[in-house]
């Protein structure tokens, strides 16, 4: 069948954002994997990225001209608007195409997704054998129900996510193409990411139980060779010099974290990475933290969350303030650098808690700042509580994001938390003072540019 996976992520960025920063420069895995799958099985597979197109007109140009029988749309909560409108164009061009939808959005708020007209079916939790065996059923004309839950695939015996269907339309678009994806920070390109499994055994209230019934109780993870097989691909195909690791928390696992630093390193592979961590693991760990570093870790996102213990134990972080400080503190004595995630106007917070948070922030003193205004997202228990007890301010999907620009929950003062923002992210004068030195010694005087300097200086140019 001719098949056409649509990524509707252009709430933020907007259209025509392809490349322009992380959430329009990185590529859907769910989709990759997916493609792979339906190519496999020997269907024409490509994908419409809306942040690649110029707007609804160009989509439907692009429909016409590609003539799918089959659109496939990914969807986050937050991508609700325009992944219903993905589905409903592809109607509109075309009323025998048959439209799929699946992601966290339809497993987790599938009521939501069931009135909707535009939609012929629903995959909900894991797709990849679900959307092969209803395109075989589409092809032959078996019957197929309208909703259809996925199985947990054995995740060595997928290949490997197709990038190129991202990369075609990206190039396509015009996007010049230095890098496979956009890069974190400042990591050098070719930047790529990769995902090594699935799920997460933890068990914070602002984020389950959606993992857990996206990818069920338990961590899945690939083996370290089929990861380190992907490497190689990546290696061999874009050359790539720095890595994201995807996963929700890829250092839960000590012993596959050991074993992968060591396959990592007698593969040949010193690229730097950055993968998410809690500040407990660290603390608890810092022998792997350190072999981490020894192979390549660059940095890690850690969800700091709040410098309250109140609030920690409200979304059932797991961790303490003291922890988050020693987390913060084994960082920095390793050289890895600090992503700090941490949110802002949770219920119940108050000006209290909040200080607290704005005071730890200034002795992490983290590389990056990554503030959020709680977001209250459907399929975890915190936005149940949300809306059991009317907190939420969200009127409409579009809200769903991170972003600190609107307040998410009743009862908080807005102009505090900007200032709150604000402050949490303003340095203690003394590491500000460090920092600049720290930028100033790497611009001018690391000690390979002062040798270079003085053997310019001793050595005459013309010797
Ligand atoms: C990487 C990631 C990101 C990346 C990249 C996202 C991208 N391009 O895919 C970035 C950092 C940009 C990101 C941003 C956000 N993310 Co995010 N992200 C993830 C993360 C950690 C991994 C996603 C992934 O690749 N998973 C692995 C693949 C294989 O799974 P999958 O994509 O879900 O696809 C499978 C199934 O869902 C299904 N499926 C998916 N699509 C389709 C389509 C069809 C047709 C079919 C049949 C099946 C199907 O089959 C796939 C294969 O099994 C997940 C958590 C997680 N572990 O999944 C959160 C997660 C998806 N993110 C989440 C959220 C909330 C966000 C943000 C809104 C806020 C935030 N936390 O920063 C923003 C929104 C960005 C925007 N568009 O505005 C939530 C979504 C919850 C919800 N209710 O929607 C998750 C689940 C994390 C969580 N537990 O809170 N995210
Ligand atoms: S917030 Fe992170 S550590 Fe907590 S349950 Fe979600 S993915 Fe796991």
């Amino acid at each position: 069948m001719r098949v056409t996976l649509v990524y509707p992520g252009i709430v933020g960025a907007g259209f025509a954002s392809a490349g322009k920063g992380m959430d329009a420069g990185w590529i859907s895995h769910g989709l990759c994997i997916l493609g792979a799958c339906a190519k496999r099985a020997g269907h024409e597979v490509d994908l419409i990225d809306l942040r690649a197109l110029r707007g609804w007109d160009h989509y439907r140009e692009e429909l016409a001209r590609r003539r799918p029988q089959v659109v496939g749309v990914t969807m986050m909560s937050v991508d609700y608007n325009p992944g219903v409108q993905a589905a409903t164009v592809a109607k509109e061009v075309d009323p025998r195409i048959v439209t799929v939808v699946g992601g966290p959005h339809p497993t987790l708020a599938l009521e939501e997704m069931l009135p909707l007209a535009s939609i012929d079916h629903i995959v909900t939790h894991e797709g990849e054998n679900a959307f092969v065996d209803l395109l075989r059923r589409l092809e032959t004309g078996e019957p197929c129900g309208r909703v259809i839950e996925g199985d947990r695939p054995d995740l060595d015996s997928l290949p490997f996510a197709d990038r190129d269907l991202f990369l075609d339309e990206w190039h396509q678009a015009g996007y010049t193409l230095d890098s496979p994806e956009v890069p974190l920070a400042d990591l050098p390109v070719p930047f790529v990411t990769v995902i090594a499994g699935r799920g997460c055994l933890y068990n914070c209230s602002f984020c389950q139980p959606a993992e857990k019934i996206l990818f069920g109780g338990r961590v899945r993870r690939r083996s370290v060779q089929n990861v380190i097989a992907e490497l190689k691909y990546l290696r061999e195909r874009y050359r790539f010099r720095s890595l994201l690791i995807h996963d929700d928390c890829l250092t839960e696992d000590r012993n596959w974290v050991m074993e992968f630093c060591e396959a990592y390193r007698r593969q040949g592979f010193s690229q730097p990475f950055f993968c998410q961590s809690r500040a407990d693991i660290i603390v608890k760990n810092e022998d792997m933290v350190a072999l981490m570093r020894g192979v390549g870790l660059s940095g890690f996102f850690i969800g700091f969350e709040s410098g309250s213990q109140s609030m920690l134990k409200f979304m059932r972080k797991g961790t303490t303030v003291e922890q988050n400080l020693e987390a913060a503190r084994v960082c920095r004595r390793h050289g890895i650098r600090v992503w700090a995630n941490y949110m802002l106007g949770l219920p119940s917070e108050t000006k209290d808690d909040i200080m607290a948070t704005i005071r730890m922030l200034k002795e992490i003193d983290p590389d990056w700042y990554s503030p959020a205004f709680y977001t209250p997202h459907p399929g975890s228990d915190m936005y149940t509580y949300c809306v059991r007890n009317d907190l939420s301010l969200i009127k409409d999907h579009d809200s769903y994001r991170r972003n600190p620009t609107e307040v998410k929950i009743k009862g908080h003062d807005y102009d505090f938390l900007l200032w709150a923002l604000r402050e949490s992210m303003r340095r203690k004068p003394v590491n500000e003072v460090r920092r600049r030195a720290a930028a100033i010694w790497r611009r001018y005087a690391s000690p390979r540019k002062v040798a270079r300097r003085l053997r310019r200086v001793l050595v005459p140019r013309s010797a």
